[in-house]
């Protein structure tokens, strides 16, 4: 019985993560790179399912020369919502995956070869930390730990071969 129960688990949590990481491929594949091999390499299932329409909005406006919006997905809430067992889903509570969709307001176009880092500080204002944002399909994200509610501050340097350009928002866990 044991046994049986630990198999299904282990098929559900397997098809669960390629459902998720299939429309992120996907739209690797569309861009013609390789990306979607990147993706199934970073270090989270949660990620690979968002898109312009996931998570909540926490910035919109300009960075440098393109036009930005910044999103925040709640992993575990996005995992329960997969249909994964409470125990797995509870391994992301505490992390959000941090997405910034860059436009080029002359096309309109996700902006290429884009790259950054971002300090989120977090309510005691002691600690922060630095993530780097690495190219997902049509975003660039990370993941971030907030564990605390209170108020946390994304600072954004954001650069590509020859344009760079860096902005501030902040989110209110509650
Ligand atoms: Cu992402």
């Amino acid at each position: 019985m044991g046994t049986i129960g630990k198999a299904v688990r282990t098929v559900v949590w397997g098809t669960a993560i390629a459902l998720m990481a299939s429309p992120g491929i996907a739209a690797a594949a569309e861009q013609g790179g390789m990306g979607g091999m990147k993706m199934e390499g970073h270090d989270h299932a949660a990620h690979g399912g968002h898109d312009m329409k996931n998570g909540e909005k926490i910035f919109s406006g300009k960075v440098g020369p393109w036009t930005a919006e910044a999103r925040l997905i709640d992993m575990k809430a996005q995992m329960e919502q997969s249909g994964v067992s409470a125990a797995t889903a509870a391994r992301f509570a505490g992390k959000r995956h941090l997405m910034l969709f860059l436009t080029d307001p002359a096309t309109g176009k996700p902006a290429a070869g884009v790259s950054g880092k971002v300090v989120v500080t977090g309510p005691d204002k002691a600690s922060s930390s630095k993530v780097t944002l690495v190219v997902m399909g049509e975003h660039i994200g990370a993941d971030v730990g907030m564990p605390t509610p209170g108020k946390y501050t994304f600072k954004a340097e954001i650069e590509s071969a020859d344009k760079k350009g860096s902005a501030t928002f902040s989110y209110t866990l509650k």
